[in-house]
């Protein structure tokens, strides 16, 4: 791992706290004007090897984020992003998330693809990650941006872990070759209302476009995705947010449903 700089360890230090006390922050950009995007990555890095340090988390896989039109216009950028999926993070059906461990939650609907080989490479494309994927299946991403009232700019957001807080996988696995992954209709629902319609399209044209992009911006620091790894290929609509007593349910065409209860 990368030597960190004072400065570094600081901001690590204070997102650390922000997230394990649940309790929001200035963003960190407001103070450090002048950090980096390369920079953000390694603090991001730093963040989650404190965490497998301090509660013996370990990586479970990838994220995607900011893939969609609605997700970077609604933060205001133009650029996706990544960052990592630790085992504390993943949720069950029908265990509650506690709405009294996070901030100011909000849930966005996702494609989880599970691999069944190494993705490593500069030049990877969406038809390789294909070829890599075992499953796919339906998601739902609890994002929860350390942040105060969720405004950042994408270094805060990176340096953040992409706002990662909480994942929830659906039952039903399916073969990427059984399903037009780039065509999938999803309707997310709260308490028995529609909230939120959507198309996997959306994903940077295709979920595993959306993939490949991220192996190869991984590739440029000599990183990869491994076999066993559960990646969430961005949001297909905006997220919503939700508290104690909601339940969300999110319906995709031929990947069945997922959903959540928060207490
Ligand atoms: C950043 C993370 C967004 C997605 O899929 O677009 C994200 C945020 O909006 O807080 O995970």
């Amino acid at each position: 791992m990368t030597l960190l700089t004072n400065k570094e360890k600081e901001i690590i230090d204070y997102l650390y706290a922000a997230e394990r006390d649940a309790k929001e922050v200035i963003k960190v950009t407001d103070e450090y004007t002048d950090l980096t995007i390369e920079e953000a990555y390694v603090i991001q890095e730093g963040l989650l090897a404190r965490k497998m340090d301090e509660n013996c988390t370990k990586t479970v896989g990838v994220k995607l984020g900011l893939t969609s039109k609605a997700k970077q216009e609604m933060m205001g950028v133009n650029q996706a992003i990544y960052g990592y999926l630790h085992n504390d993070m993943l949720a069950l059906e029908w265990e509650p998330i506690h709405f009294s461990e996070l901030i100011h939650p909000k849930v966005e609907p996702e494609i989880a693809f599970l691999l069944a080989e190494d993705l490593q490479g500069e030049n990877i494309t969406a038809e390789e990650v294909i070829k890599a994927t075992k499953y796919v299946a339906p998601a739902l991403e609890v994002i929860d941006s350390r942040y105060k009232d969720f405004r950042f700019t994408l270094v805060d957001v990176v340096a953040d872990n992409c706002s990662s807080a909480k994942f929830v996988v659906g039952s039903k696995w399916v073969s990427p070759n059984d399903i037009d992954l780039g065509n999938i209709g999803m309707v997310m629902s709260k308490n028995g209302k529609v909230e939120q319609t959507g198309s996997s399209a959306a994903v940077l044209g295709h979920p595993a476009t959306a993939i490949a992009w991220a192996v190869n911006e991984l590739a440029a620091v000599g990183k990869g995705l491994k076999k066993g790894d559960i990646v969430l290929s961005g949001a297909m609509s905006e997220a919503i947010a939700f508290k104690a007593g909601d339940s969300i349910i999110a319906q995709f065409d031929g990947l069945g449903s997922v959903s959540m209860y928060c207490k």
